[in-house]
């Protein structure tokens, strides 16, 4: 079933690659700099049109509203385009994020960026994928490898906690990076191109998909306080090779 996932998906990527006047139709949300656009309730529609079908039982809970349902024998758990903000200003770093739970945990993940047309899955216990090649997280340490940070936009009272621990990590690590798409970036420690990424609060959307695939990937992720991503609220999150991981919570 992953197969006809991944086809939804990608086909949903046509809408963001499509999308015109992406400027003329944005709406804030609670909260600073956080907004919503036509494309993104167009692409939730359409994937729980599509979902729906294939998953006939399936409940949804999604970034833009609709439903909030994590009651279903299988529930999907969608951000239409993480990364709206880089959707807006037409910065060509944003993705589709579908993660499916069967009976509360975890056991397929989507995440597609059109326009790199780089797509990343993973089934439980069946290993990680980037365009059809197995990913495994090489377990460097925070020494020999980029830091993505994720700065909470739209909780700005984050701020000095999230720039103070960024700079500890700067110190230890080759550099550091803000993506602007937290599924891109978990997805991203996955393929090895990142050792460690943190946000200080992320939705069970922002999450859910890249969270089995990192998993799958010999990756490490969870909480900033070392407990399992809840699922069906938000969090803190740090997602990193297992060196780097031991590494976070030995910071000072
Ligand atoms: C965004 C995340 C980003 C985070 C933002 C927001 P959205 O998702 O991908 O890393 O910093 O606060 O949650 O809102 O663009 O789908």
């Amino acid at each position: 079933m992953i197969d006809e996932i991944i086809k939804v998906v990608k086909e949903a990527g046509l809408i963001m690659l499509q999308a015109q006047n992406i400027q003329g139709g944005v709406v804030s949300k609670e909260g600073r700099a956080n907004f919503v656009t036509q494309y993104d309730v167009e692409v939730q529609h359409f994937l729980f049109d599509r979902l729906g079908k294939l998953y006939p039982t399936a409940t949804f809970v999604g970034e833009e509203e609709e439903t909030r349902n994590t009651s279903g024998e299988y529930c999907f758990i969608i951000d239409p385009i993480d990364g709206t903000t880089n959707f807006i200003m037409d910065y060509h770093h944003s993705a589709i994020s579908v993660g499916l739970m069967y009976h509360g945990q975890m056991v397929a993940g989507v995440v597609y960026n059109p326009y790199l047309n780089e797509l990343f899955h993973a089934e439980r216990g069946t290993g990680a994928y980037l365009n059809g090649k197995q990913l495994k997280a090489n377990d460097l340490p925070l020494a020999e490898g980029l830091v993505s940070i994720g700065t909470c936009p739209y909780y700005r009272d984050k701020a000095d906690v999230t720039f103070a621990l960024s700079r500890k990590l700067y110190d230890q690590a080759l550099d550091i990076r803000r993506s602007g798409s937290a599924a891109l970036d978990i997805c991203y420690v996955a393929a090895n191109r990142f050792v460690l990424y943190f946000e200080l609060l992320l939705s069970p959307w922002d999450y859910a998909a890249a969270s089995l695939i990192l998993n799958e990937a010999g990756g490490r992720i969870s909480t900033m306080e070392g407990k399992e991503l809840p699922y069906t609220s938000g969090c803190s999150t740090i997602a990193a090779t297992p060196t780097a991981f031991e590494e976070f919570f030995k910071l000072k």
